[in-house]
């Protein structure tokens, strides 16, 4: 398997998370987002594994033997958790599975587009403060899933298993972080995403731990 992904990039760490969860091996390729305009502009890169332009891209041999490659962090994780169900990384119940999902909506759509490079120059294009722009989007998103966590979080966020939600969750504190969003309002979110952290497979996914980090 091989997982085309940046560092820094929250849906890669996402995924990092899930192989890492699963206990699969993987190649790791880097995609520099930044040197030279940045790798994923490049016609080939659009051509042959992301159209969109984007980080992360799975490629891996399917059941049947065929060399296929996936996009999008949500159905690539969908696809390592059918393919490799232990552990689940959803809950068997309906309700609680959609809850899940609703957390991972809520990051996935709700905030990490908000404060996407792509996003971010449009918004300096604009005469906006990208940086601003990008905070106020986290802190919005965030308190929402403070709500949620209050109500459903148990040892996780959802309920008392390592779930989906989780996987999403890390990544997005680390973005907060970096943003200088005001994680003082999500006091719930702080305290779960500390304990997730000290999880192997979260440590073994964080971007400084990555072939090509740098500060
Ligand atoms: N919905 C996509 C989002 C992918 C995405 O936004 N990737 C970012 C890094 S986190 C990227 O490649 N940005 C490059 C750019 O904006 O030029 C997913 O979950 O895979």
């Amino acid at each position: 398997m091989k997982l085309y992904n940046y560092f820094r990039s929250s849906a890669s760490y996402r995924v990092r998370i899930g192989l890492e969860v699963k206990g699969l091996s993987f190649e790791y390729m880097p995609i520099h987002l930044l040197k030279d305009g940045g790798d994923q502009h490049k016609p080939s890169y659009k051509a042959e594994l992301n159209a969109m332009a984007q980080v992360p891209v799975l490629e891996v041999t399917d059941e049947g033997g065929a060399l296929v490659r996936l996009t999008q962090s949500v159905a690539i994780l969908e696809y390592l958790n059918e393919r490799w169900p232990d552990p689940p990384l959803l809950p068997k119940e309906a309700v609680a599975r959609a809850r899940v999902r609703s957390c991972v909506e809520l990051i996935n759509s709700g905030i990490q587009p908000l404060q996407n490079l792509g996003t971010m120059a449009e918004v300096r294009r604009l005469g906006g403060d990208d940086k601003a722009f990008a905070r106020e989007a986290i802190n919005r998103g965030l308190v929402a899933l403070e709500a949620e966590a209050k109500r459903f979080s148990g040892e996780y966020l959802i309920g008392d298993a390592l779930t989906l939600a989780d996987v999403f969750l890390v990544p997005q504190m680390f973005g907060a972080r970096r943003f200088q969003a005001d994680v003082s309002l999500t006091p719930t979110l702080v305290a779960l995403d500390k304990r997730l952290c000290e999880l192997v497979p979260f440590q073994k996914a964080h971007p400084e731990r990555q072939p090509d980090f740098s500060a």
